[in-house]
């Protein structure tokens, strides 16, 4: 399978961003579900600045047949929160490394959910937008026997790419 067909099928992942300029960091996201093999689509959806793209994409996930939302955003760093608000959907954040205090700013705001409304927030850029990917595999696993034995096979493979003695490294 490519990765057009992994845009093809009906996606359970889907990323959104809140500008064209978190994708640099959000494509890491993407990449990773397409090694794990699961379908996913992304949107640049601001909380600020389209707010009404926010709400239709949001209030239709579920319906669409999504599983899972990815939300990266830097600064306020709302988009996380403005989705779980609307959508019954898990949302997982990723706070993107910004220019004021490395994304400190964009972690402290979109952990900081208000009991009711929870985000699964991340680390902060490409780390974050991996584990976003895996976690959100992991989520979609327990219903997929199939994709649990993939998880298992990417941990394995990178469990078995980590040099044990460090001298001996080309
Ligand atoms: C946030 O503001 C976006 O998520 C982005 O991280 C940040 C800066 O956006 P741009 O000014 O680069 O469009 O809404």
């Amino acid at each position: 399978m490519t990765s057009t067909d992994f845009h093809s099928s009906t996606p359970l992942v889907g990323i959104i961003i809140g500008s064209q300029s978190d994708w640099e960091t959000m494509r890491h996201a993407g990449e990773t579900l397409d090694r794990l093999g699961v379908p996913w689509e992304a949107r640049v959806t601001s909380a600020h600045r389209t707010p009404e793209r926010l709400n239709a994409y949001a209030g239709g996930a579920k319906a669409r047949g999504l599983k899972v939302i990815i939300a990266g955003a830097g600064m306020a760093a709302a988009l996380p929160g403005a989705a779980a608000a609307i959508t019954p959907l898990p949302v997982l954040g990723v706070p993107m490394e910004g220019r004021v205090m490395g994304g400190l700013d964009a972690l402290l705001s979109m952990s900081q959910m208000p009991a009711g409304i929870p985000v699964g927030t991340l680390a902060v850029g490409r780390a974050g937008a991996v584990n976003a990917a895996l976690l959100a595999t992991a989520i979609l696993a327990l219903a997929d026997a199939e994709l649990a034995a993939r998880l298992d096979a990417f941990r394995a493979d990178q469990a078995s790419a980590v040099p044990e003695d460090p001298t001996r490294q080309s």
